[in-house]
């Protein structure tokens, strides 16, 4: 019914829901939205007419807390991020408005299996993987606390690679995620930004012209972001490249009528794809592309808003946080300034201020090819005016430093923002510290190399800029949505706070002992693992003992996260069984996933030796079934909500000193796996909450690796001394997995041999040995029941409320909005 109080949140009354009026709402999308009859509608039909009418609830809420932040006018946060890996929306967002079995109930009368349709959502993979899922969880954070705040990204046509295995090894393939329609998603046609490039700039006495070349129009697209609930809702808005009327200004104005059309095809890449490569950074002149438009779409909507509200600009610092998610946004530093200054008329000095008080920066990567630079000749050509920008930054740091810090020339050398020599070089990093008033890493012991490695001589300069925020994972999709008997079983237990209060699953303790509890967990966890094992024969034709130890590694393949650890280990194991068939071997099963950067030989070549090591294992009968090894391909969200709650064993054995936090560890600790981990990123956080008994660390610390790094590092001593070891290498080599191929692997091997740069060797016999106490662990049922538990009552520390509310508190400086009313 049509109120006619405007100023009332909503133009309706909000029905009541129940079954009968959502099996409406549904029928109601199918044929009006869809465009189909209930009879002739397909899953997919009914996927998107379900979405549509579950999207309705969320709405609501989402404008009541757009008008509640306008109202309020506080201060807010932009999280700026190259990257958000969202996952599918349908199950979470039925959890966070408490709609899961009245859908349920309503499409089974409809015929219509809701687990089933849930299964045929895309899942959008606008991400590599940490950073991105990072991002996503975070705003379901801000969206269930019910910050004022907002996430700006790109939306990719294509997103992260479908990844195929054919004939053990990875093949590529587009992922057209958009194909088959994004009902998630509002269109904004009325938020549309022009971004420039290129041109050249001159100077008017001091004030900087930029004469533009090449134009592109930025379009809004909303995600809405369900808080868990709360009525609320975050909105996460990415940006999509059109040509609009616009073409190449230059070309066109000298008649090139033709040669101004066709760039509208390349305007158009802009948003195309997501680099999908997250380890190494080759300086391509397209994704500076991207890294501008987003920034440059984002401030101009971020201003026209402030606009909207505020007659003057003066306040902007008191009304804008912006979050840098990695350097990948980091232009927005000068894109400010630029804006400040050429465009608002500041003085250099109160921009800079106000620039200073607005930025702050997260670090995610300890790996020195991960960070960013950028060739100066490449950004004078496509952003002429921020480069003269970051040269009077520069040049104004450069001053400061010499003032106030040091003269000594080399100091200088390493921190200016322009790195010298026969390519000179934008350091994206360095902008980033300076132009922020903090700087996270993710993790404590990644907190504290950041100071004394990547960022030490910043540390002198700005001790107090730098600070530690612990990643955190959401507790709705990683436990509610991805564990829902799991979850059910808590909120017998402890009522369902838990949900948006982590801390509470510590409740859960008083009941460890009980063997009602223990049964229930043991019984979830062997259903979980049923439901894998299902995955796995119906789609690998493989098949898995729900009663073996399933030993998971899922992430990335890079070479710093030791797949490859994990390959050594699963040899020697086999050898071992054949060696004494007689045995009582603790079955198992490891599972790997994830995918390679497409240009990364040694991941690629690592993917292909699991799946060569499998088949050779999967089909000796010898060992009766007591050992399979699995690679699940194409790891991605909806993949990992499958297979984190069956894993009994959760491996995080990157090498001491390189993750620099990692949350998949959080997720599986959650939801009851123990983690055989080095003392690397969360995991040493992990371990100070789990307790030391209830987790199985190995391997060198930071310190022993870097003595041994110190001390010349000589693999093929370990490799000599072991003769597990070199038998296992010595297999690899021959082609034992490789028949047809006997060479395969001689590279790969060799490499490890001579060079090891991640110290696989080093850490072979202390991963060994874990492996041996997991299965005598594993042996012992009660004592790991006992584990488990322990693992998911100690997690509290680790959603990723906790984490946002610390940036809240102590970066942002932003409360929560008043959702009350
Ligand atoms: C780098 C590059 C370079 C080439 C172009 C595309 C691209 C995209 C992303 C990156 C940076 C990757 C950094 C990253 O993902 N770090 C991960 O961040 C997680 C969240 O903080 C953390 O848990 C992981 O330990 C860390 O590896």
């Amino acid at each position: 019914m049509i109120m006619d109080n405007f100023d009332s949140p909503f133009l309706y009354d909000r029905p009541e829901v129940n079954v009968d009026s959502l099996k409406k709402t549904i029928v109601y999308k199918l044929i009006f939205l869809i465009g189909r009859s209930p009879k002739e509608a397909s899953q997919r039909d009914w996927l998107n007419a379900t979405l549509y009418a579950v999207r309705d609830f969320v709405t609501e809420g989402w404008i009541t807390t757009a008008r509640e932040a306008r109202a309020e006018d506080s201060r807010r946060v932009y999280y700026l991020s190259m990257e958000f890996l969202i996952g599918r929306t349908l199950s979470n967002a039925m959890i966070a408005e408490g709609l899961y079995d009245i859908a349920k109930e309503a499409l089974s009368e409809l015929n219509v299996d809701l687990e089933e349709i849930i299964e045929k959502e895309v899942d959008p993979g606008l991400g590599n993987g940490g950073l991105g899922r990072l991002a996503a969880c975070f705003m379901d954070s801000i969206a269930t606390l019910g910050l004022p705040g907002m996430g700006y990204g790109i939306r990719y046509e294509y997103g992260m690679f479908r990844q195929k295995i054919e004939d053990g090894q990875q093949v590529e393939r587009p992922d057209a995620w958009l194909e088959k329609g994004a009902p998630w998603e509002f269109i904004r046609p009325s938020k549309r930004f022009t971004v420039s490039f290129g041109g050249n700039i001159h100077f008017e006495g001091k004030k900087c012209i930029w004469n533009k070349g090449e134009e592109v129009t930025a379009l809004a697209y909303d995600q809405v972001i369900p808080g868990y609930k709360n009525d609320s809702a975050a909105t996460l808005r990415l940006w999509s490249a059109h040509a609009g009327e616009l073409f190449n200004l230059e070309d066109f104005n000298r008649g090139q009528h033709i040669a101004a059309v066709e760039s509208r095809a390349s305007i158009k890449n802009l948003s195309r794809v997501l680099y999908p490569d997250d380890s190494t950074w080759n300086g391509r002149e397209l994704r500076l592309r991207q890294e501008y438009f987003l920034v440059s779409a984002s401030l101009q909507d971020i201003i026209r808003r402030h606009k909207r509200t505020h007659d003057s600009m003066e306040n902007l610092a008191d009304k804008v946080a912006i979050h840098l998610n990695d350097t990948h946004p980091a232009l927005a530093i000068p894109e400010l300034m630029r804006i400040l200054i050429d465009e608002e008329g500041f003085e250099w000095q109160k921009a800079w201020d106000m620039t200073r008080r607005i930025f702050s920066y997260t670090c995610h990567t300890l790996m020195s090819e991960a960070l960013e630079t950028w060739p100066v000749e490449m950004m004078a050509k496509i952003l002429p005016r921020h480069l003269q920008m970051i040269f009077e930054i520069n040049d104004h740091f450069l001053e400061y430093v010499k003032t106030y810090i040091t003269t000594d020339v080399d100091f200088i050398r390493r921190v200016s923002l322009v790195e010298e020599g026969y390519q000179r070089k934008v350091r994206m990093g360095w902008l980033s510290v300076v132009g922020s008033h903090k700087v996270n890493g993710v993790a404590a012991i990644h907190s504290d190399l950041m100071v004394t490695s990547t960022f030490s001589d910043f540390a002198r300069i700005y001790p107090e800029r730098f600070t530690n925020v612990t990643n955190g994972i959401t507790p709705r999709r990683w436990l509610a949505v991805a564990n829902p008997q799991l979850a059910s079983l808590f909120d017998k237990y402890i009522g369902s706070d838990w949900r948006c209060d982590l801390s509470q699953i510590e409740k859960l303790k008083q009941y460890a002992h009980e063997a009602d509890f223990k049964h229930a967990i043991a019984d979830i966890k062997f259903a979980n693992k049923v439901k894998l094992a299902n995955y796995v024969k119906k789609t690998l034709n493989i098949d898995l003992d729900p009663h073996a130890l399933f030993d998971v590694q899922v992430k990335r393949i890079h070479e710093y996260k030791r797949q490859i650890l994990n390959v050594l280990h699963i040899i020697a194991r086999y050898n071992a069984m054949l060696e004494h068939p007689e045995k009582d071997w603790q079955p198992r099963v490891f599972i790997l996933a994830g995918k390679a950067a497409s240009a990364y030989y040694a991941a690629k070549q690592t993917i292909h030796l699991i799946n060569d090591v499998a088949n050779v294992i999967n089909n000796d009968g010898r060992l009766g079934g007591r050992l399979k090894v699995v690679f699940i391909p194409n790891y991605s969200v909806s993949l990992a909500q499958l297979i984190i709650p069956a894993a009994d064993i959760s491996e995080q054995i990157s090498l001491a000193g390189t993750e620099a936090s990692g949350t998949s560890n959080m997720k599986f600790a959650l939801n009851g796996a123990l983690t055989l981990g080095t003392l690397d990123g969360a995991n040493v956080e992990i371990l100070e909450n789990v307790g030391k008994d209830h987790i199985f660390i190995f391997g060198n610390t930071v310190e022993q690796v870097e003595k041994l790094r110190r001390d010349g590092y000589c693999p093929f001593n370990f490799y000599q001394e072991d003769v597990e070891l070199r038998n296992v290498v010595d297999q690899i080599i021959n082609g034992r997995f490789s028949e047809n191929d006997p060479n395969r692997y001689q590279q790969l091997l060799q490499g490890l041999q001579y060079h090891d740069f991640y110290q696989a060797f080093a850490d072979f016999r202390s991963y060994v040995d874990a492996q041996k106490l997991v299965d005598e662990k594993y042996k012992n049922r009660d004592a790991w029941i006992d584990s488990t538990i322990q693992n998911i009552v100690n997690m509290g520390y680790f959603s990723s409320d906790r984490t946002i509310k610390e940036y809240a508190e102590n970066i942002w400086h932003i409360e929560p909005l008043n959702l009350e009313k």
